[in-house]
């Protein structure tokens, strides 16, 4: 079950630390939503296939694509540089849309305060990254995840680091930001 929370500051010390800030301060999934736009979904990984969850998500968001990819040293291609890049702050022009199937890890995103929240990631958890939003994702100390990438249309995964504020996807996604994320997240 997907859990999110404030950040501390500290940098220094292993990424893949848990970080909570001293005392934690948790956030629900709704107040994840109004903060950032990022959306939540819980998909039963043993039925996704059948129960029909995860078939109406995609038709409904005209998901097209999808395919599945495994981190860990042994199945990621250039693990290190692709570990260091995924957790390099960076934005899409389109969602990052993750479902995850096993393992676990951390995805990063900034509120409108320029702080971090993390939301730890585990087994049936999917999560979609709004377009223009500053985030980074990095593996826990089990140094494992497996996950369902979608995309509408021809996936374009490529990251655009920080600074990247005049692209039309951040001033985008800071209009819906000043707006507010108000409707029903699912
Ligand atoms: C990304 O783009 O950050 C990733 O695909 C990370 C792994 S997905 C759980
Ligand atoms: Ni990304």
């Amino acid at each position: 079950m997907v859990q999110a929370w404030y950040m501390d500051e500290d940098t220094a010390s292993d990424q893949r630390l848990e970080h909570h800030r001293n005392p934690p301060e948790y956030i629900t999934v709704e107040q994840l939503y109004k903060k950032t736009g990022v959306e939540y979904f819980n998909i039963n990984v043993s039925t996704h296939t059948t129960d029909g969850v995860l078939d109406k998500i995609k038709k409904e968001r005209g998901y097209t694509f999808e395919d599945e990819m495994c981190c860990s040293k042994d199945h990621l291609e250039n693990y290190e540089e692709k570990i260091k890049s995924f957790f390099t702050e960076h934005l899409h022009t389109d969602e990052e849309i993750r479902y995850i199937l096993d393992g676990s890890g951390y995805f990063d995103v900034r509120d409108a305060e320029d702080n971090w929240i993390r939301i730890a990631v585990s087994a049936g958890d999917m999560i979609i990254i709004p377009a223009g939003i500053y985030h980074r994702f990095t593996l826990d100390t089990k140094n494992y995840i497996r996950a369902k990438r979608f995309f509408v249309g021809e996936p374009v995964w490529l990251p655009y680091n920080r600074p990247a504020d005049n692209m039309p996807a951040r001033q985008e996604y800071i209009d819906k930001l000043q707006k507010g994320f108000v409707a029903a997240a699912c």
